[in-house]
């Protein structure tokens, strides 16, 4: 990758062009994939197919050039307002995931035990047999909603509809209780709405911009990163709270660096310097909110000073950062993060972040919240299922049979991995369809989804490539990647509401079958064939363009239409989206203290480690996203394996002192041992934590570049912490040891 290094990708500058985004190929030459030689991803194609990225699940637009049948380079849809002409290296990098050699090539039947990883190639006709013996044999055995689908990613609408038609309600995303989750709930608690995804957010208006832990730089959420970029040209300043000196640290005018677990404490804090200095948005929370005298009671006592052996940080900094914060305010954002599950109080945690938000009167304000809209599409004419028939009768399984999580307004990956175990939920599930979610690395506890695994009568694994899950599955089907594959359209609410186009820019390559065909030939194959009436997802697509009024024509040749420019801000005449009983945002919640539950978030001290060990963090790497691109031969060039981020001075103090790219090995509380990984020793982190980037040390034989490089986050996450509120895993409750590599335990 000549040319191209990993500066080039995180600078976020002045600069305004530029930042996370690349505009044109990743490198200057060939490169070569065994058999798949790919032109240099920098070659103009003789055609240029518009589409959306699924890299990660932002969706950037795309322009796919072609040349000779195959895609020589992605460049971000000048049109698109995701991407707006740029994408992201991970994005730039896509053709690393189309021409991976490593790709499932053909259906695949389980010829050895579970999770031994042997298999027999099958034909469709086959393999769709066997799964639909099996799931009909659930049904009849156990009842429809015995089947549950973990999904993650655009694709998956196709399998919800299956699931809707086949009559299970059983069907969650990770992105909820392992992800976002508790940060929507705790939106959602002070506003009546969670934040959504994209985040209605207006980073680029914005003159304070507050990240608590968001690692914007190396989470490389496109448009978000691109915002950021003009913000600091326009002059923003950040703060920056995170116990590592992340990329956005070193952009900020305050690095606060927090004892991990305990930004609640800091968000009081902070709270009470405002309230008590009179620096917040009386006007705005008169006519909008209410609890702010017990918001103000709760807080009297909760001091700079009192929070300083809590949190680390100096009572005059907390103090200054405090009123800085307050002093752009309403155009001073917090930003809401994304993914919330850290220590098992974060729904708590987002509240105390949304609460604060509403002091700044930010909510509804420009350089704040803003107020999106959706673009309105017809849907495609289907055949519902009919109530009593198909249509779910239990209720969904994913709670503990003696109730719990009161605020979760998703179905949580985790309860239904828990409720394939017997004895967790009112009835157990027998088998899963798992559409393109790693839940071996994804989920917490590896050791507790296998034994739910084992439970199972059918395990279904639809992916691209030989992740760890599809090696327990019964059956593997491939799916062509998004590059070779049309979709549903895509429509979320954003400033400009907007609705973009996936279509396939080449052939899909191998036996490998788009998603809208598997979900139809399964669909057939269950005697439920009326309900899958599409004839492609291209027929699909026009179908629901031509109701919707848009030219059909026009939208493929651009991949995007816009929508009518909509009021986002007060300051344009909109009100702020406040869905609450109440109808105000409420600082104290009723529905909390009718629960039982803190109505206003209090600090409690996260549990310490074992003596000698560090608190295990974990995060994103700019050109990858989790484990499903670091077999992306072209991705893992500026970036191959993940390293171990240590304290300068806690690497001198080990038994065993570290030094700057010594291999080591990882132990966890639970004696798991991960490594052998490069120690980045340096004093960009606090002396009691590590950090590694999420997505490294795959096991799965097939993935032949990525296995076995670098420390895997989710082998050493063997604990995690409940959010009481609405069932989130909190990860950040591991420890680690850090021993020279090479010992043996
Ligand atoms: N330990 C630990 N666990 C975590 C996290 C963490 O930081 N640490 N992060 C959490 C967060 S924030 C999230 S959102 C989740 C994400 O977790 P997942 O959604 O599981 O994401 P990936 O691990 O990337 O797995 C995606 C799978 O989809 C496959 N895939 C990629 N493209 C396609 C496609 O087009 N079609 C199909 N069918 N399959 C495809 C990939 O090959 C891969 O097997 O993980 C959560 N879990
Ligand atoms: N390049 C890239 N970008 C991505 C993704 C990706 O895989 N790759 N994934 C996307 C997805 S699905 C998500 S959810 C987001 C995730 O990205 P974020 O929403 O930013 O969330 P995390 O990954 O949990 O954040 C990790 C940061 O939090 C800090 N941190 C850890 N503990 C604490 C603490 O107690 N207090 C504070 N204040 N900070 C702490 C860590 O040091 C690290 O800098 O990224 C998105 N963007
Ligand atoms: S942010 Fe990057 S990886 Fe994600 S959709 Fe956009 S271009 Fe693709
Ligand atoms: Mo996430």
């Amino acid at each position: 990758m000549a040319g191209i290094g990993r500066r080039k990708f995180i600078q976020i500058g002045a600069a305004s062009a530029g930042v996370a985004a690349v505009g044109s190929g990743l490198a200057t030459r060939w490169w070569g994939l065994d058999g798949n030689p790919v032109a240099d991803p920098g070659t103009e194609g003789d055609k240029v197919v518009p589409t959306f990225c699924e890299l990660c699940f932002w969706n950037c637009g795309v322009l796919a050039h072609v040349r000779d049948g195959k895609v020589t380079k992605l460049v971000g849809n000048p049109e698109h307002p995701l991407s707006k002409g740029m994408l992201c290296p991970r994005g730039a990098g896509g053709t690393g995931l189309l021409y991976d050699p490593d790709r499932l090539k053909k259906p695949l039947i389980r010829a050895s035990k579970r999770g031994e990883d042997v298999f027999q190639e099958a034909s469709w006709d086959a393999a769709l047999n066997k799964v639909a013996e099996g799931l009909l044999e659930v049904k009849k055995r156990h009842g429809p909603e015995a089947v549950a689908l973990f999904n993650h990613g655009f694709g998956a609408s196709w399998f919800k509809w299956f699931m809707k038609v086949w009559g299970s309600p059983n069907i969650a995303a990770p992105s909820y209780a392992q992800c976002r989750g508790p940060r929507e709930a705790g939106y959602s608690l002070t506003y009546g709405a969670g934040v959504g995804s994209p985040e209605p957010i207006d980073i680029e208006n914005t003159r304070v911009l507050t990240l608590i832990g968001s690692h914007l730089g190396e989470n490389m959420h496109n448009s978000q990163v691109q915002e950021l970029a003009d913000a600091i040209g326009k002059g923003a300043q950040l703060v920056v709270v995170d116990p590592r000196f992340s990329v956005a640290a070193g952009k900020a005018r305050y690095w606060l660096p927090i004892k991990p677990g305990t930004d609640i404490a800091l968000l009081l804090a902070w709270m009470n310097v405002i309230l008590e200095e009179k620096r917040h948005d009386a006007e705005y929370l008169a006519k909008y909110a209410t609890g702010l005298d017990e918001l103000k009671a709760h807080v009297a006592g909760k001091t700079p000073e009192w929070a300083w052996p809590i949190t680390g940080i100096r009572p005059e900094l907390i103090r200054e950062t405090a009123r800085f914060i307050a002093s752009a305010r309403p155009a001073s954002l917090i930003h809401p993060g994304r993914h919330a599950t850290w220590y098992g109080d974060d729904a708590q945690r987002a509240r105390a972040m949304a609460i604060l938000a509403a002091l700044l009167g930010s909510y509804g304000r420009r350089g704040g919240y803003l107020v999106t809209g959706k673009f309105p599409l017809q849907p495609y004419p289907v055949k519902a299922p009919q109530a009593g028939a198909h249509a779910p009768v239990r209720p969904v399984a994913d709670k503990p049979k003696a109730g719990g999580f009161p605020v979760a307004e998703e179905v949580l990956a985790s309860g239904l991995c828990d409720a394939t175990k017997p004895g967790f939920a009112m009835y157990d599930m027998k088998a899963w369809i798992v559409y393109g979610t790693n839940l071996i690395h994804t989920l917490p506890a590896q050791k507790e989804t296998i034994q739910a695994i084992q439970h199972l009568d059918l395990m279904v694994a639809i992916d691209v490539l030989p992740a760890e899950i599809c090696g327990w599955a019964d059956v593997v089907l491939p799916e062509a990647t998004y590059l070779e594959r049309d979709d549903d359209l895509q429509a979320p609410a954003w400033k400009t509401p907007f609705a973009g186009i996936r279509q396939a820019a080449v052939e899909p390559m191998y036996d490998s079958k788009p998603g809208w065909w598997i979900a139809k030939e399964l669909g057939k194959k269950v005697g439920l064939g009326e309900h899958f009436p599409w004839k492609s997802g291209a027929e699909f697509v026009d179908v629901r363009l031509e109701a919707s009024g848009i030219d059909v024509a026009t939208m493929r040749k651009k991949g995007v239409v816009l929508g009518k420019r909509i009021a986002n801000c007060e300051e344009d005449g909109a009100t702020p989206a406040i869905f609450t009983e109440s109808g105000k945002i409420e600082l104290h919640s009723q529905q909390l203290a009718k629960l039982g539950h803190d109505p206003i978030p209090s600090f409690y001290p996260p549990e310490e480690g074992p003596p000698g060990s560090f608190r295990l963090l974990q995060g994103r790497a700019p050109t990858h996203t989790f484990g499903r691109t670091t077999n992306n031969r072209l991705l893992a060039e500026p970036y191959a394996e993940n390293e171990v981020w240590v304290n300068a001075d806690a690497a001198q103090a080990l038994p065993t002192p570290v030094k700057n790219g010594d291999l080591v090995m990882l132990v966890n509380q639970d004696g798991v041992r991960e490594g052998p990984v490069r120690a980045k020793v340096t004093q960009r982190i606090r002396g009691d934590c590590v950090f590694l980037v999420h997505g490294f040390g795959h096991t799965a034989r097939g993935l032949r570049f990525a296995r076995g490089r670098g420390a895997s986050t989710a082998a050493l996450t063997t604990r995690y912490k409940v959010d009481p509120l609405m069932g989130g895993t909190g990860i950040n409750v591991n420890f680690v040891r850090i021993e020279p590599a090479g010992r043996t335990a």
